[in-house]
């Protein structure tokens, strides 16, 4: 498929994005009917819906800085400047995938931010679980995998003083209708998409409204408790029954090199726990490292 490019101005790449979408066929995104299904959840405004951005976080980032509510969620048909952890890219092929950002405004402690990326991952597996009959993993901390390729990527994003955050933003990208031409050639042997899986198209907007609302019942009852003890070891204790991390070998790139050892537990504050292949137990920070698997990629 060829790959869509935004040269113009504004209103001239939605034009060229609109006759894009219809050469290929390309069904765009049923705002309205998503926005119908959430009026009772948190996610109960109009949604800021754009043909092309940079990336969804960026303008989350934008809009939340100048006041936006908590529950505003961006989406885009394509990210020209997709972005992944520390750095990385991420591949958003037009029309596609779902590639959102939700803004979240937790009282929550900036320490307790990473919990939240947990949460996401718990919540999208659930619904990929309730809303499509699959069984996928996640990969500590922030990747959904299916059959040992990633069908899913979160990247949140805080802003926070030292004893408050002022906002989280919760970047979502789902390969959905994807084919694996869509992707660059370097990553088509680790990533697939539910169309892939499943055989068929999947709808869009019906994952969408299940992950929001599978979403907002964990994150509701979080911050309804403060985020307590005993709720975070229930989460964590759900989360680490889909984790396909946990229980195996790992291998931490960190800045200061490698590190092999056995994956064990995950703290409350979404950090991985390994037991080194000397014997030590050490806490691995989801912002400093990278984590594969000895076996392959993953
Ligand atoms: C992530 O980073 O997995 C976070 C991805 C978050 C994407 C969403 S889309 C909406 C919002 N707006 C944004 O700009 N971002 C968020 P990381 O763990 O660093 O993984 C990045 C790596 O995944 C890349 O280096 C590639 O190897 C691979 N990758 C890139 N695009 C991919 C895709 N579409 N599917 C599967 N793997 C991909």
């Amino acid at each position: 498929m060829e790959r869509w490019k935004v040269e113009k101005g504004s209103s001239e790449r939605k034009i060229i994005y609109e006759e894009y979408a219809q050469k290929h066929k390309m069904k765009t995104l049923n705002i309205e009917a998503i926005e119908s299904k959430l009026v009772d959840t948190i996610f109960n405004r109009k949604i800021i819906y754009e043909q092309v951005v940079s990336s969804t976080n960026i303008i989350a980032k934008e809009i939340a800085l100048k006041g936006y509510p908590e529950g505003t969620i961006v989406i885009a048909e394509t990210q020209i400047a997709g972005r992944g952890r520390l750095g990385r890219k991420w591949e958003s092929p037009s029309g596609t995938g779902i590639w959102l950002s939700l803004i979240l405004r937790p009282d929550i402690m900036p320490v307790q931010a990473p919990f939240i990326t947990l949460i996401t991952a718990l919540s999208i597996t659930k619904a990929l679980n309730e809303v499509m009959g699959l069984s996928p993993g996640i990969k500590w901390p922030n990747d959904i995998i299916y059959n040992n390729l990633k069908v899913c990527g979160i990247l949140t994003e805080m802003d926070a003083q030292t004893d408050k955050v002022n906002f989280v933003i919760v970047g979502i990208g789902i390969n959905v209708n994807n084919d694996l031409e869509d992707f660059q050639t370097d990553i088509r042997y680790k990533a697939t998409s539910l169309k892939e899986v499943k055989g068929k198209r999947v709808s869009r907007e019906k994952l969408i409204i299940g992950v929001l609302k599978s979403f907002e019942q964990i994150y509701d009852k979080a911050l309804s408790c403060g985020i307590d003890e005993r709720f975070k070891r229930r989460i964590l204790d759900e989360y680490i029954k889909y984790s396909i991390t946990i229980g195996n070998r790992v291998k931490v790139i960190g800045i200061k090199g490698e590190k092999e050892g056995r994956a064990v537990d995950v703290t409350g504050e979404g950090e991985l726990v390994i037991i080194t292949s000397d014997g030590k137990e050490e806490i691995i920070n989801s912002g400093e490292v990278s984590v594969r698997g000895i076996n392959g990629y993953i």
